[in-house]
């Protein structure tokens, strides 16, 4: 790790202090990695890299037709989407997250599709491209997970 001196102006700072202090960073430094890794990982989510991501958004169950219509966008990407969560958060709303993995740009075009769906709520995407995923090898000739002399991560 190294260390960088910047220049910051003082209502940004405090910001970035209010920020940190609201998600319990221990530190100034931890919580600006943080940032940078996050607007770095948003940037590669319009990039042709691979990338496992969440897509997240609440709708009616009971609108005509919803319910059918975002099964069958999940279908018809099963090599993108892995799994949903769905959670019945009451009478007529559900929370449903989507795993997706895949080429980013095809990600990203598979959430739009499905948030972008009349009567989908509060859509939102989160990227991480497997780039950052440093124990991730991409050449999967079997089962051999992690390939840098450190075996199994995953006990
Ligand atoms: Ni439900």
């Amino acid at each position: 790790m190294q260390r960088v001196t910047i220049s910051i102006d003082d209502d940004l700072l405090s910001e970035l202090d209010a920020f940190a202090g609201e998600r319990g960073y221990a530190s100034r430094s931890e919580a600006l990695r943080d940032v940078v890794r996050d607007f770095l990982a948003s940037r590669a989510a319009d990039s042709d890299e691979r990338c496992v991501a969440t897509v997240s958004y609440v709708y009616d169950h009971e609108r005509r037709d919803l319910s059918r219509r975002l099964a069958q966008l999940h279908h018809d990407h099963h090599h993108l989407s892995l799994a949903t969560l769905h959670v019945h958060l009451d009478h007529h709303d559900c929370l449903e997250i989507g795993v997706l993995r895949g080429k980013a740009s095809d990600v990203r075009a598979l959430a739009n599709a499905v948030t972008s769906q009349t009567g989908v709520r509060h859509g939102r995407l989160d990227v991480i491209p497997e780039s950052r995923l440093p124990h991730i090898h991409h050449e999967h000739g079997g089962h051999s997970h992690g390939g840098d002399g450190r075996g199994d991560e995953h006990a």
